[in-house]
């Protein structure tokens, strides 16, 4: 292995394995709730039965696997990069900690073998995209590199119409897991057709095997809509993020900074309730990444 990626010992041997990001317990989270969910998320996956394995960059290496100390520095860090695919070497190369965002975790991921992460939501196309060309790098990195990303489908700050075009124009399968319409993060419902559907893990395994067999490159993305009792509907969440959105656009928040603005504001605006939500779908996705990394290790 090359001095700058560090596999941890259990990711490298276990069968199934489970990539986590860590964009969302730095960017995404206020501390110390950042902290329990990235706990959380790894407990999560053991008890499923599969190891779960935390990347960031620290000291100088990709580091796939953080230990419990490493969790907690991350997750206290205030001066964290946030990587994608443009940066991830520059954070190597300085020796600063990095978060990777869904881009970054999936070039990661992918340097370690693992075919399975689990997020909250993806980014994607953003509302004005139009004028301002903000479209997340992640959507990119789902058509190029070979991982399966569970997600509550993408965070419904974004244009969602504009984000499923980008997908499968990009040739990217969208996958809803019991669902047929695509998942809109803190609600189950966006009135918007999702293109696949699946009802097991097995399923998404066969899926999955299936495509990589056939030499279709690039990832997949698994829409799990957010538990039903946890979940925010739609009607109501809307409100909250087209203030949010109008807020962040008068306040020229512009490039990295816009989806971590736009989260933190909306778990002021909801009183925390969007935190809550965003918890319990990201452990909701850890859970059915799991399963479908025991799926996918005993065909
Ligand atoms: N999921 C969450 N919270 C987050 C993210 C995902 O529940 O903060 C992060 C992911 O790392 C994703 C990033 O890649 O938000 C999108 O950022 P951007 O829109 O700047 O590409
Ligand atoms: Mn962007």
């Amino acid at each position: 292995m090359p001095d700058w990626l560090q596999i941890s010992a259990e990711a490298r041997e276990a069968r199934a394995v489970v990539a986590l990001e860590s964009t969302i317990v730095t960017h995404g989270m206020p501390y110390p709730e950042n902290l329990e969910t990235a706990r959380l998320l790894e407990s999560e996956v053991r008890a499923a039965g599969a190891v779960p394995a935390t990347v960031a960059v620290m000291g100088g290496a990709v580091r796939v696997g953080l230990s419990a100390a490493e969790l907690e520095q991350l997750a206290a860090a205030s001066d964290a990069l946030k990587l994608s695919r443009a940066d991830l070497p520059y954070a190597v190369a300085s020796g600063r900690i990095g978060a990777t965002t869904v881009a970054a975790t999936m070039i990661c991921a992918n340097l370690a073998a693992i075919r399975v992460f689990a997020t909250g939501g993806i980014g994607g196309v953003h509302r004005g995209a139009e004028t301002s060309f903000d479209i997340s790098a992640d959507l990119e990195e789902l058509a190029r590199t070979p991982v399966a990303v569970v997600s509550a489908g993408a965070k419904a700050l974004l244009d969602l119409p504009k984000t499923l075009e980008v997908l499968e124009t990009r040739g990217v399968p969208v996958i809803g897991y019991r669902t047929s319409e695509f998942p809109a993060f803190w609600s189950r419902t966006s009135g918007l057709r999702v293109p696949l559907r699946m009802d097991s893990p097995e399923e998404i395994a066969r899926f999955l095997g299936l495509k990589w067999a056939m030499g279709l490159s690039g990832g997949a993305l698994v829409a799990n809509p957010a538990p039903e009792g946890a979940a925010i509907p739609a009607p109501e969440m809307n409100g909250f993020i087209d203030r949010a959105v109008r807020e962040a656009e008068a306040r020229g928040v512009a490039g990295k900074a816009v989806t971590p603005w736009i989260l933190s504001r909306l778990v002021e605006l909801t009183g925390g309730r969007s935190l809550r939500t965003n918890i319990a779908l990201a452990r909701s996705n850890a859970r059915l990444a799991a399963r479908i990394a025991l799926a996918m290790s005993a065909a």
